[in-house]
């Protein structure tokens, strides 16, 4: 199965342009408890390298584009985010990196909870420790 988990949005689309809505539990898969996004983004910078213990999250690049890497701790992807009408789910327990963050890229996040710091994992080991993966690898060595 896939780790990258694409949602494609639709839009009402007519002569003055195109509109999308995002709805708990319709489109968007949780409660959206908070919205954030990332925007001003400088040269070469990348953002993430974190998991979270419990959050699901929904990302999708309004304006220009960004590059994803998502890792569940066996395995991990690449994936572009470049269209509005994108998003991707990324659930809990994923660490994720982003790189290659266009001057006009708007990133927004939808996200199942409130900002909680308690809930990231911050360093690899510790988040590949809490994967199945690790779990295991570590029960047979
Ligand atoms: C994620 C990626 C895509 C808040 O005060 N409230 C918030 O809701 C968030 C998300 C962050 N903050 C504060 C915490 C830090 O002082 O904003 C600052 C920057 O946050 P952070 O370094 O976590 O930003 P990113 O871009 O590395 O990660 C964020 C989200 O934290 C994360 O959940 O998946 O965007």
């Amino acid at each position: 199965m896939s780790l990258v988990k694409i949602i494609n949005f639709r839009s009402s689309s007519d002569e003055r342009g195109s509109l999308c809505s995002l709805e708990s539990n319709k489109n968007i898969p949780f409660d959206i408890k908070r919205v954030y996004y990332i925007f001003g983004t400088k040269p070469g910078v990348s953002r993430g390298f974190h998991a979270h213990r419990n959050l699901q999250q929904v990302a999708v690049c309004i304006t220009g584009s960004c590059r994803f890497i998502l890792d569940d701790g066996e395995s991990s992807e690449s994936i572009i985010l470049d269209e509005p009408l994108k998003g991707i789910l990324i659930e809990s327990l994923v660490w994720r990196e982003i790189y290659d963050f266009t001057p006009d890229c708007v990133l927004m996040v939808l996200a199942s909870d409130h900002y909680h710091e308690k809930d990231y994992i911050r360093k690899y080991e510790i988040f590949r420790e809490q994967t199945y993966h690790g779990n295991n690898s570590s029960k047979q060595s």
